[in-house]
């Protein structure tokens, strides 16, 4: 069989298959499914406190209120009542004895309508003896309050490099958390089959996960839960490991009623009661020589994971695994400590943990730039991974590491240095508006730091009519992994993508899958649908070797059809002939991740695939007297390896950069010293809009021919990358910033007032820490 086939169908541009119906509002999201009849209506009661012990709860005058069908308890709960990802005990269905959060679930009311269940719940009569709560990372370090022990690791000899080396700083940040607000919030509709099973369609990142934890809870096996879900509007990882809790309250209702149900959060439940990025402070000690380069380095990230482990851990062991961002440090030493507080439990969002580590060495390679009085990108290239300085701290190698020739090109082509010159000119001639920008890189590590979730599977129908069916264990949430997988089979069966019908993602089809996440999804389910492909293309070349007398080898599919040297036949006439043979038109296929080990111990060994690369150049403009500022300029050059489809990656990179200039800028989460998450709406949560948007944004893909792995086509995943490239526009703010204030202590997001009110960091000597106001610093420059 040839394999020369040209590459029509992949490495092209595709529109996202969904875009037509997205755009004309006919995208059907769970909410726009027909109910069925009798649906009921689930409103999930919340604790009004932190922390505090449950003395009394008397709900019968609610199960009596109008248009009531069930009150569902603890009690009603046949199997096992933790709901947590990893079993680690800690996350009831509904708060047991205490609450441990302020908006934790305590029962659910279903009814004939939603406000006739969220009405019933005034009449709960719960009394609570309020308990001292720990609300933030400073507490919990008092209080030794953790959700998983804390990880300590390090390389060479930290210390001793710390005290030889000439220059020393120190210093500190925070990083805020994050909603994902994404536009559909989480909902789950169970509907109760005839046999004792249970079919749920669920907003979820994670089918296989909500199958078995349900499965757990209702004390059912696997196999009598089904889960699907067609696609997702939004996700970003809230939707990796939280939607369980809440389609297992719906199906506690449909099994309690035998009617369907559904649980669907408003806006303000949305944010009050499902996790967020996890807000850490990072301590940082470096040392470092006259040019700059790093000699030794501490960090010790204080990580905020609220009420339970959820992927706390492995969020984490991102932060630590990507402290380096993309800097060789012979000696580093990173404690890690996972703190538990009365908050919402936090969970993954896109990056991991990665952007809160990749922000601790990014602040210090400023801090160094500042102190010697260098250029940063003249720093940062210095300290990055080159030759003989190419193994991580966690001892991988590192291959096809094209930062330098991405920041070389991106430095051209965004006219860096000239521009530099112009925003130091501007600085100097402006009192009070004052200009930064900055280049930063990204290098991610690609897989799931679990082992064994690095898999994935696909199954594909090929009817008589030469029509196919693809169905894959990922799952749809806006990226586009829908139309790349599809372009995938195309491209092997040699037809064109709108012949390949694409299929809701459901545990009936492929089982066993792991979350759509770790931006590994069309990496593990694009080789895993090729694997099913080249099975069908097999059989039906067979086939076409009898029809035409031909050779294996002599045998091309292409354009639709299915050739051997002059001779030809339509894939459909091929498929028709294959039936008539009594040929399985029907295969599943299958993918795991190759050549990867870490000893999760000792914290050591080889655990991605490869690396994806990236940098971004940032131009800002700040009003030092309001605090207002605009990015004015960005310019990305990102590495997909051979993309396959270059419309949904830039797409994927500018939405990436934008979420995570939002991360970083203007979404502020607030809870106040009662536990009340304050910013629950758009009203208060301020998520970057349109007039947001970079007045210049270019983005480019960067030709990388050389790569080579078991992905498809040599492609690179996309996902989550792009979000690290955000951290430039945090830089360029510190330095406009630093214009007035000296070593500026500015935690992020950087919001406009923390620019006003921006104070240098301890530490730092001059100007303002001789006690000078911001106008006066201004006037010394
Ligand atoms: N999710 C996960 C992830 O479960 N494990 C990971 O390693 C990971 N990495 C990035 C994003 N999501
Ligand atoms: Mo994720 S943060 O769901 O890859």
């Amino acid at each position: 069989m040839s394999n020369e086939t040209p590459y029509t169908q992949v490495r092209v541009s595709q529109a996202h298959d969904s875009a037509c119906q997205q755009v004309a509002g006919a995208a059907l999201y769970i909410d726009d499914i027909p109910e069925p009849r009798g649906t009921l209506q689930v409103y999930v009661a919340q604790s009004p406190h932190a922390h505090a012990r449950i003395l009394q709860c008397e709900l019968d005058d609610v199960a009596h209120q109008p248009g009531v069908a069930a009150v569902v308890t603890l009690e009603d709960i046949p199997g096992v009542v933790d709901v947590s990802c990893i079993h680690a005990g800690d996350e009831p269905v509904f708060a047991q004895g205490t609450v441990q959060f302020l908006g934790q679930p305590i029962y659910a009311v279903a009814a004939e309508t939603l406000d006739a269940a969220r009405l019933a719940t005034q009449h709960a009569r719960i009394e609570y003896e309020p308990l001292p709560a720990v609300l933030t990372v400073e507490q919990a370090m008092a209080q030794q309050s953790f959700v998983l022990p804390p990880r300590k690791i390090k390389r060479g000899d930290p210390d001793t490099a710390l005290q030889g080396a000439k220059h020393r700083l120190q210093g500190s940040l925070r990083t805020g958390g994050q909603d994902h607000f994404y536009l559909e919030s989480h909902i789950s509709l169970a509907v109760p089959e005839d046999d004792g099973g249970m079919l749920i369609y669920c907003s979820t990142q994670n089918p296989s996960e909500v199958q078995s934890l349900c499965a757990r809870v209702l004390d059912l096996p696997d196999a009598a839960v089904k889960v699907q879900v067609r696609r997702m509007g939004g996700a970003f990882g809230g939707k990796e490991t939280q939607p369980a809790q809440l389609a297992i309250i719906a199906a506690l209702v449909a099994c309690k009623t035998g009617r369907p149900a559904k649980v669907r959060l408003d806006r303000d439940d949305d944010m009050r009661m499902t996790g967020k990025r996890h807000a850490f402070v990072i301590d940082y000690d470096i040392g470092f020589d006259d040019q700059g380069l790093i000699e030794g380095v501490r960090f010790v990230q204080k990580v905020r994971c609220g009420y339970t482990a959820d992927l706390s851990g492995a969020v984490a062991d991102r932060g630590v695994l990507h402290c380096d961002n993309s800097y060789y440090l012979a000696n580093v030493a990173v404690e890690s400590y996972r703190c538990r507080t009365n908050t919402v439990s936090d969970t993954a969002f896109r990056g991991f943990g990665i952007p809160q580590g990749v922000m601790g060495i990014e602040r210090a390679m400023l801090d160094i730039a500042q102190h010697l009085g260098l250029d940063p990108l003249e720093v940062r290239r210095r300290n990055l991974y080159g030759p003989g300085r190419d193994q991580t701290h966690y001892g991988q190698t590192l291959s096809n590491m094209i930062l330098p020739e991405i920041i070389d090109q991106l430095v051209e082509e965004s006219r860096y240095d000239e521009r530099r010159q112009a925003v130091q000119a501007f600085n100097q001639t402006h009192r009070y508006l004052k200009k930064g920008i900055a280049l930063t890189p990204v290098m991610m590590g690609i897989s799931f730091t679990r082992l064994h979730l690095n898999q994935g599977g696909a199954f594909i129908n090929i009817y008589k009519d030469g029509s196919i069916a693809l169905n894959h264990g990922g799952t749809e949430m806006g990226q586009g992994l829908f139309i790349k997988v599809a372009q995938i089979v195309a491209h092997e069966l040699g037809v064109g993508v709108e012949k390949v019908r694409i299929t809701a993602t459901t545990t009936e089809k492929v089982p066993n899958t792991s979350a759509t996440a770790s931006s590994a999804g069309s990496d593990l389910n694009g080789m895993a649908a090729r694997d099913a492909a080249l099975k069908l293309k097999g059989r039906l070349s067979e086939v076409a070797c009898r029809h035409f007398g031909a050779e294996a080898e002599a045998i091309v599919f292409q354009d639709g059809h299915v050739q051997a040297g002059e001779q030809r036949i339509s894939f459909e006439k091929l498929v028709g002939l294959a039936y008539l043979e009594r040929t399985s038109l029907s295969a599943t296929g299958f993918f795991k991740t190759p050549d990867i080990h870490f000893d999760n111990d000792t914290f050591h060994g080889h655990p991605f695939l490869y690396f994806a690369y990236g940098a971004a150049v940032s131009e800002v403009l700040v009003d030092t007297l309001t605090g207002e500022y605009r990015v004015e300029r960005v310019d990305i050059l990102h590495d997909v390896g051979r993309s396959l489809n270059p419309a949904i990656d830039i797409g994927q990179i500018e939405g990436g950069f934008i979420q995570g200039m939002g991360w970083l800028t203007s979404e502020e989460l607030h809870w106040d010293d009662k536990g009340r998450l304050r910013t629950h709406a758009p009203s208060t949560y301020k998520i970057p809009s349109v007039g947001n948007r970079p007045d210049v944004m270019n983005v480019k893909l960067m030709e990388n021919p050389a790569f080579r792995s078991a992905t498809p086509y040599h492609s690179k995943a996309v996902g989550e990358p792009p979000l690290m490239l955000a951290v430039s526009v945090y830089q360029a703010l510190l330095e406009a910033a630093s214009e007035v204030v000296p070593r500026p202590a500015m935690d992020a997001p950087i919001t406009p007032e923390r620019v006003l009110l921006a104070k240098p960091m301890a530490g730092a000597k001059q100007a303002c820490a001789k006690g000078l106001g911001r106008e006066e610093a201004a006037t010394l420059l």
